[in-house]
């Protein structure tokens, strides 16, 4: 049997964690036959609820799980970690100007990448799921330079992918499975372009097939328009109207899959995550930005090459001039 990867989750204690925990202990993430070692990073108010969630960890005997440490200090917590899931967060706050916001992030994901750099593992990869996550990426993989590759750092938008895949197959009356080739452009906030240009479903183009049940092209680009990319961008608000609270599970299942790809490859599929760019699609250097992605099982690769049109790039420009914005933000307080 393989050694044990050490795994750490930060936030281990919230709801994300308490979601993610079971399913990384029972082989979902890195396949049945590769054991894991967990740790749990919390603050000292989230301890408890991580100390319990470690002893249901217990009672479930995984075979794969090589054991549960718990700690509130990131160099215990990140020693000789082979994959990071940096779910813990400040939430916006009443009154909490996005200056604050991300001053209060910076001061988690700026310690935390830097003990990265100091103790985890030489081949460390960690994804970014609390919010703002991709700027919260950008931070850790500063902080954690030079021990560690920036582009060991990714940022979550699988559940952004994910959203806008279930989105067509159920408008389109069509197995996820059979839905190809969606891409998530910008940041992980409600400015994201989710984009079907290339995407197919069941081999057709997922613009004809709209346009097919929908009665024309041009119906098919106002449902693109007007139903498709709002829902999509705005889907967590959505489910915390409905549910009365945030995304849980299946932000879970997201960073497991995101994970999952990185580590084991994509098999030639293009999925979305957030990667920091080298420059592709004219996105300044250094951003950690949403792209289509593939994984041979080495890290993530943009896919390069792919048209965007005149509207299309209007959309990924506008949040990329997000990005930028979080980006100088954080310089302005002195971070980066
Ligand atoms: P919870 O508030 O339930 O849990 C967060 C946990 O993090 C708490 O237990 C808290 O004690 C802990 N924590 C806070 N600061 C910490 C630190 N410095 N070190 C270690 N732990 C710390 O939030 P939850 O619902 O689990 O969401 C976690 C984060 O995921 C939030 O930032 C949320 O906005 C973000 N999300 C990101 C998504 C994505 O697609 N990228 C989607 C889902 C979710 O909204």
């Amino acid at each position: 049997m393989a050694a044990p990867t050490t795994v750490t989750i930060t936030g281990a204690g919230g709801q994300i964690g308490y979601a993610l925990l079971f399913r990384i202990a029972a082989g979902d993430m890195l396949g049945p036959g590769r054991p894991v070692r967990l740790r749990l990073l919390e603050i000292p108010q989230g301890m408890r609820a991580a100390e319990g969630a470690a002893l249901e960890l217990q009672d479930c005997a995984f075979p794969m799980l090589h054991g549960v440490e718990l700690s509130d200090d990131p160099r215990v917590a990140f020693d000789g970690c082979g994959i990071a899931l940096l779910v813990g967060a400040r939430p916006r706050g009443p009154g909490m100007e996005r200056a604050d916001l991300l001053a209060a992030n910076a001061g988690i994901f700026g310690p935390q990448g830097a003990a990265i750099g100091a103790v985890a593992a030489d081949d460390v990869r960690a994804v970014v799921v609390g919010n703002p996550a991709n700027t919260n990426a950008l931070i850790a993989a500063a902080s954690a330079a030079p021990d560690v590759p920036a582009d060991r750092f990714t940022a979550l938008t699988r559940l952004d992918h994910n959203r806008a895949v279930g989105q067509l197959a159920q408008a389109l009356d069509a197995r996820p499975d059979d839905v190809r080739g969606v891409a998530i452009w910008g940041n992980h906030s409600a400015t994201q372009f989710p984009d079907v240009a290339h995407a197919t479903v069941g081999g057709v183009p997922v613009i004809d097939a709209l346009a097919e049940r929908l009665g024309g092209h041009e119906a098919a680009v106002a449902w693109l328009d007007d139903v498709f990319i709002p829902r999509v961008a705005k889907r967590g608000a959505e489910i915390i109207e409905v549910r009365g609270s945030s995304s849980v599970a299946s932000a879970a299942n997201a960073a497991i899959e995101h994970v999952r790809d990185e580590q084991l490859g994509t098999g030639g599929a293009t999925t979305s995550a957030a990667v920091v760019s080298r420059g592709e699609y004219g996105v300044p250097e250094g951003l950690v930005c949403s792209y289509p992605v593939t994984s041979d099982g080495d890290g993530y690769r943009v896919v390069e090459g792919l048209t965007l049109d005149r509207r299309a790039h209007a959309r990924f420009a506008a949040s990329v001039d997000e990005l930028v914005g979080e980006r100088d933000a954080v310089r302005a307080l002195g971070v980066l």
